[in-house]
Order: C-alpha cells, then sequence, then structure tokens
C-alpha cells in the first residue's frame, strides 16, 4: 500500500543517508555552505492578514469560526477554568511533577539572578540620575500543540514574567496537556485560554470579549503564528525575537565523544524536519565516526521520521585548525552551539556569536532545553548575531528617573541653555532661565 511504500521509504532514509561531509572547504565556501534556508513568508502572512483583521473586529466569534474551520473543535467556552488547571497536578506522575519542580527551581535561580538594584547616580552635585526596571503590565505567552506538548515553554516563559512582575500574563495553548496546565499553576498564570494558532496571536494582540489585550507576545509555533507575530509586531504590539527552525552546532575535537555529539545533534534533529544540525571538527576519524552513531541511534528513535529529514539537510565540515573551527562557529551563529572540544571554557570566550553555549563533554543542549536553569527561547537564523535570548529581560522595561535639586540646576543650567541656544530652541532655553531666576 502507500502507507507501506512511505513507511520504507522513511526506513531507506534514516538507515541509509548519513550527514553530508565537506572537507577542508574553502572560506569563500563558508557562505553557502553556512547558508539557512531561505523562507519566503510573504505567501503565510498574505493568508494570516484577513485572519487578524476578522479577530479584530469580531473578537470571540471569529475565534470560534476559526476554531471550528482549522483544527475542527467547536468551541463554546475557550477559558480554561481554573479548577482544571488545579486539577492538572492530580493527572501526573509523581515523578514527572518532582522533574518540573526541580527545572522550576532551577530556571527561577537563574532568573532571579538577573535582577538588577538600580543605582543612584549623582552626576554633577544636585544632579541624581537612575533607571528602574518595571515588568511590562500584560503579557502574553503562546505553546503550541503540535506533535510535542512543549511545556518546558511554559516554565522558560512563565518563571521570568513571573520574576519580572507582569502583572496579567495571558496563556493561549491549543494543547490541553496537564503538564502544561501544572506548569502554568507553578508560574501563577491563571488565565488560560484553549486557543492555537494565528487567531491566538491576534486574540492576544486586539483582545477579545474574553482573552485580555496584551502589550508583548511571547513564544515559539509554526509558520503561521510567527507571521502573525510579525504582523502585530508592524502595529505596535512587542514580541520576544523572529524565530526560525531551531538549531545546534556541534563543534568536536579529538576528545569528543561521537556516541554523544550524535545524541545531540539528534536530539535537535527530532524537533522537526527543519531542524538544522551542524557538526564542526578538527577529527576527520570523529565524524566518521559520529555518522556511524548517527545511524544506529537513528534507527530506534521514535521520532526518527523528522530526524532522518533533518539531517538530511545537514552538514558536517572536516577543517584545519580550532582558528578555522572557530571563524565558521563565529560566522554560522548557532542558537545552540556546544563545545565538546579541549579546554572548552577558555576556547569559549573567542565565540562572539551563538545563542546559548554548552561546554564539555558532560553538557548536552537538552540540559539547557529542560532543566539546568538557563532559557531555551534563543536566537535561531542567524540572529544571534545581535539578539539575546530570553531571559529577566524580556519581561521588564527599564525607565529612567532624575532628579535636580535647585542648587543642581544652578551646576547645570549654562550648559543647558548654550546647548539650546545653539540648537535655536529658545524655549528650552526657557525652561532653565525661569528656574535660575527664581532662585
Ligand atoms: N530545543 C528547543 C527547546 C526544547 N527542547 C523544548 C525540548 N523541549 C529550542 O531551544
Ligand atoms: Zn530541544
Amino acid at each position: 500500500s502507500c502507507r507501506f511504500f512511505s513507511q520504507f521509504a522513511i526506513f531507506a532514509t534514516y538507515r541509509f543517508k548519513n550527514m553530508k561531509i565537506i572537507k577542508y572547504p574553502n572560506q569563500s565556501e563558508y557562505k553557502a555552505i553556512l547558508s539557512r534556508p531561505t523562507q519566503d513568508i510573504s505567501v503565510i502572512e498574505e493568508r494570516v492578514a484577513p485572519i487578524l483583521k476578522r479577530v479584530k473586529e469580531e473578537g470571540d466569534i471569529a475565534i470560534r469560526d476559526f476554531a471550528l474551520k482549522f483544527d475542527n473543535v467547536a468551541l463554546d467556552n475557550f477559558t480554561v477554568n481554573i479548577s482544571e488547571i488545579q486539577n492538572a497536578e492530580s493527572l501526573l506522575t509523581e515523578d514527572l511533577k518532582t522533574a518540573i519542580k526541580q527545572a522550576y527551581a532551577n530556571i527561577y535561580k537563574f532568573h532571579e539572578a538577573q535582577k538588577s538594584v538600580p543605582e543612584k547616580i549623582e552626576t554633577i552635585a544636585g544632579v541624581t540620575c537612575w533607571r528602574k526596571s518595571v515588568g511590562i503590565d500584560k503579557v502574553g505567552l503562546y505553546i503550541p500543540g503540535g506533535t510535542a506538548p512543549l511545556f518546558s515553554t511554559v516554565l522558560m516563559l512563565g518563571i521570568p514574567a513571573q520574576i519580572a512582575g507582569c502583572r496579567e500574563v495571558v496563556l493561549c495553548t491549543p494543547s490541553n496537556h496537564p503538564a502544561i496546565y501544572f506548569a502554568a499553576s507553578l508560574c501563577g498564570i491563571s488565565k488560560v485560554f484553549r486557543i492555537g494558532g494565528s487567531q491566538a496571536i491576534a486574540a492576544m494582540a486586539y483582545g477579545t470579549e474574553t482573552i485580555p489585550q496584551v502589550y508583548k507576545i511571547f513564544g515559539p509555533g509554526n509558520q503561521y503564528v510567527t507571521a502573525a507575530k510579525m504582523l502585530v509586531n508592524k502595529e505596535g504590539i512587542a514580541i520576544d525575537m523572529p524565530a526560525g527552525p531551531s538549531e545546534v552546532a556541534v563543534y568536536a575535537d579529538e576528545t569528543a565523544k561521537p556516541a554523544f555529539v550524535a545524541a545531540d545533534l539528534l536530539s535537535q534533529a527530532e524537533h522537526g524536519i527543519d531542524s538544522q544540525v551542524l557538526l564542526v571538527s578538527t577529527s576527520e576519524t570523529v565524524v566518521e565516526a559520529v555518522n556511524q552513531e548517527l545511524s544506529s541511534q537513528l534507527a530506534v528513535l521514535p521520532r526518527a521520521e523528522f530526524a532522518a529529514k533533518a539531517l538530511e539537510n545537514s552538514q558536517a565540515l572536516v577543517v584545519e585548525n580550532q582558528e578555522i573551527a572557530l571563524e565558521i562557529l563565529n560566522q554560522y551563529a548557532a542558537e545552540h552551539l556546544i563545545m565538546s572540544i579541549e579546554n572548552a571554557e577558555e576556547v569559549s570566550e573567542k565565540i562572539y556569536n551563538a545563542g546559548s553555549i554548552f561546554l564539555g563533554n558532560y553538557t548536552p543542549e537538552s540540559a539547557g532545553d529542560y532543566a539546568s536553569g538557563t532559557n531555551h527561547t534563543l536566537p535561531t537564523n542567524g540572529y544571534a548575531r545581535a539578539y539575546s535570548g530570553v531571559s529577566l529581560d524580556s519581561f521588564t522595561k527599564k525607565i529612567t528617573v532624575q532628579n535636580i535639586t535647585q542648587a543642581g540646576i544652578q551646576n547645570l543650567g549654562k550648559t543647558i541653555i548654550e546647548m539650546a541656544t545653539a540648537e535655536s530652541l529658545e524655549a528650552h532655553a526657557n525652561a532653565v532661565r525661569v528656574r535660575l531666576a527664581n532662585n
């Protein structure tokens, strides 16, 4: 049958296909080798725009219509009751609850340490300036449904929102996985709505009768969700970052363990067929061994189908020395960079483009994905050149404050008047003069 044939084709793919190995590429080839597949999202934006418009104009009615049309679910009420959220706990095993609580504690500890204490700076006598952090008042978190319910992402977004003191945290997800609800309740999130897709993004951006409007929207999603985030961003709703397919680069020298490297590559590859993995190594032997490991480990993975497809578009580069390896890795700007090399920490000082770095043989990306403490919402698609991952900062704004005494304006006044006059802004100068005269 057709089904058998497609399974056979997939079997053939993951049984026999290895990562493509490129040996000693020239510098002129780096750009082409490291390029990500470009996606034309204009077609998707065109499809998403009318959905946003309808939600904006019709609110809840549009949400119900789209749920029926796209997800084939009839929603009378998409608000998840508090009792359902509280009940989720009883549906999880003790072991999973313990794990989620451990992850929660570590992520909380790491993000809490990102709090900054505002320092009051007296720039000259009587002129004091400072900068304070304030949680963004209303934020929206989106957690996709899809093939794997990523409740870990609830922690990665919910914890910094909680620490930042965001007053209203709204969570939209098409999934009703109890672990998502449990993670939400740990993060103190009580406004959960069971809606998904671009209409969920629209609901949080514009607000509906039921769903509160927010000022910033966070979270991963498919191309429709991403396009919706980009479109509402143009209307002034902040978003966490431009998202693309997830990726990992592994830098392995002869001290790397091929089985570990292969496992790391596969952990990224299993996310989806569009995942990107890149292996850079100074050792041909290691690369060959990793390729061997990939086929044996892949064969027994439940998500082998996704991983195999992702690996098909992936490459292993053999390079002459560390200098070249670092040049390539900085040019690629990986979302995750695993450095399975000698003196990993010292060498990592030379990395200036990466979302998150994992040092040595015993630091898998999975640790950061779930439980070590760092955030797993990271810049993909080369954005690590200029963007940071999600942190406490992503949920806060900084407000500058200044206080000038009567003596202070005497000290600074002349400078302001001089500059304002030179800019031909007499009213600016006067705002100082009236105060000087009043002394
Ligand atoms: N690697 C993903 C995060 C994740 N992994 C969630 C497992 N669950 C993007 O950083
Ligand atoms: Zn992951």
